[in-house]
């Protein structure tokens, strides 16, 4: 995976979306180019009754003329071969919000303290990824527990992202 090829990038094997279900808190992100999330994300995952994973997220955003508020994010997957990589189809609340269709991929995660989230928007010629983002997710709201660190420092160097993350304050801006 160090060529930082995107098609070896390796994911966690025979990921488990019903375990993956719940809240997810974004501790840390590398950004994509052009809008994005700022801070305060937070993610809900479920899987319904036919067994599709659905989520929704909020967070900051500045939109429009330097407008601050929440986003209010929905998603529905679809599965492909691989467990761990799914395609996101994603939309706002409300319609001045963007909507789009990224990849979700698993890159690692315990299910019960910590995950590794990627996703490549657009490959270089070479193989490597042009423009991507990606979130450090935590069960924990005050962040990522320090025996999970680790693991989460050699993901990060093996989706080629190590030193790109800022961290994601939470200082209750969304909570409703
Ligand atoms: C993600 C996983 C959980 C569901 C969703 C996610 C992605 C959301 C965005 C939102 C962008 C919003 C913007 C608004 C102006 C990956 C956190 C929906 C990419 C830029």
């Amino acid at each position: 995976a160090q060529d930082c090829q995107v098609s070896n990038i390796p994911v966690k094997e025979n990921f488990d979306k019903h375990r993956f279900a719940g809240t997810w808190y974004a501790v840390a992100k590398k950004d994509p180019s052009g809008l994005f999330l700022l801070d305060n994300v937070v993610a809900n995952y479920y899987v319904d009754n036919e067994g599709r994973m659905t989520a929704s997220a909020s967070g900051r955003v500045i939109i429009l003329n330097n407008w601050e508020t929440c986003a209010n994010m929905f998603a529905s997957f679809d599965e492909t071969p691989d467990p761990a990589k799914f395609k996101l189809k994603y939309w706002g609340a409300a319609a001045y919000l963007q909507s789009g269709s990224d990849d979700h991929w698993v890159i690692d995660t315990d299910y019960d303290n910590y995950a590794v989230h990627y996703a490549c928007r657009e490959l270089d010629t070479d193989g490597t990824c042009l423009d991507g983002y990606s979130f450090i997710f935590s069960r924990h709201p005050t962040g990522l527990r320090s025996e999970d660190q680790l693991i989460v420092t050699q993901k990060k160097q093996e989706i080629c992202l190590l030193g790109k993350y800022r961290r994601v304050a939470h200082n209750g801006f969304c909570d409703a």
